[in-house]
């Protein structure tokens, strides 16, 4: 069975729906700290785990006979930067006891979620490689460096198999923002249908590479089916998706929505998003498993626009 950690967040409840379309409800098992929405509740067994406690983990691998984890139980950029130690604390924490069930034979696959953020103010901007200079300048940046780090020695060292993609920002309308740095590409939409105006976070040319929920999706699914061979980086893989700026996006959405305005207030974030590439080269994914993401900016503005309004009109 599979067991998702972090199934209420805003990958982690994705993840959820489609593992059980693709396995079974019932081969699913989905955990978080706190309940989630009523759909996902109602899609299938879980369990409120705090996943920083070992044996309330080890007993629920063993109830359930898992052999598969997808941990997404972490603190966000934005969020780490006030509770650093937290942050630390549970993105590490949860980490080492994933690895040390696999280490143990408890667990046998095990994805985990890297980040763009793994890259700092010293890192190339412009399509920034798999292998560079990494001086994260972020709390989540150094637990996600820190991880990938581990992953690749509990592979190496135990033969643990941990496969690892470092997400850049995700975009989805099915889930709240979860206090990322990226989020104010989640926040536009939502407000330029109930306001018709915006203030956001960072300021206007702040280029950040980001994706869309379905193709980040899909591209943890190919990475946790292809071959192990293939996975030849153990650390973590770089994915790109898209660039864009607050300004390039909301222009776009006015042409949806012509009286929608956006003003610019940058906050502790933008140092944050300042520190982050602007772009991102995903070659070493397409090379060894295939990788392809198919949203472009278009494509995202209408699934995102379409989705808000019908979840609207649904509650
Ligand atoms: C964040 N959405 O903003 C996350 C992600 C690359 C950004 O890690 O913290």
């Amino acid at each position: 069975r599979i067991l998702i950690i972090g199934a209420c967040g805003q990958i982690g409840s994705e993840l959820t729906f489609t593992l059980r379309e693709k396995h079974g409800a019932d081969h699913v098992i989905a955990s978080d700290i706190r309940e989630g929405s009523a759909s996902l509740m109602q899609s299938g067994p879980f369990e409120i785990l705090d996943a920083t406690n070992y044996n309330a983990l080890e007993d629920l691998i063993l109830h359930y006979d898992v052999n598969e984890v997808y941990l997404m139980a972490a603190m966000l950029s934005g969020t780490a930067e006030k509770f650093p130690m937290k942050a630390w604390d549970l993105n590490m924490n949860t980490l080492f006891h994933v690895l040390n069930l696999a280490k143990d034979g408890k667990i046998n696959k095990i994805f985990w979620p890297s980040s763009i953020a793994v890259f700092g103010p010293s890192t190339p901007k412009d399509n920034t490689p798999q292998k560079t200079i990494m001086e994260p300048s972020t709390v989540y940046g150094i637990s996600k460096q820190t991880g990938e780090r581990w992953c690749e020695y509990y592979f190496k060292r135990y033969g643990v198999d941990v496969r690892s993609i470092r997400y850049p920002g995700l975009i989805s309308y099915k889930t709240p923002p979860g206090g990322g740095t990226t989020d104010y590409a989640i926040e536009i939409f939502h407000e330029a249908i109930k306001e018709e105006k915006y203030t956001c976070f960072l300021s206007e040319n702040t280029a950040l590479p980001m994706m869309y929920m379905d193709d980040a999706i899909n591209a943890t699914i190919a990475i946790m089916e292809a071959p192990k061979e293939q996975i030849e980086i153990r650390s973590s893989y770089n994915l790109g998706g898209i660039s864009f700026t607050p300004k390039e996006i909301s222009e776009k959405i006015q042409k949806h929505i012509p009286n929608f305005s956006i003003s610019y207030d940058p906050d502790f974030r933008q140092a944050i998003a300042d520190s982050w590439p602007s772009s991102i080269n995903d070659e070493a994914a397409q090379n060894h498993w295939n990788w392809k993401h198919s949203f472009q900016l278009e494509d995202i503005i209408e699934t995102m626009l379409n989705g808000i309004k019908q979840e609207l009109k649904a509650n």
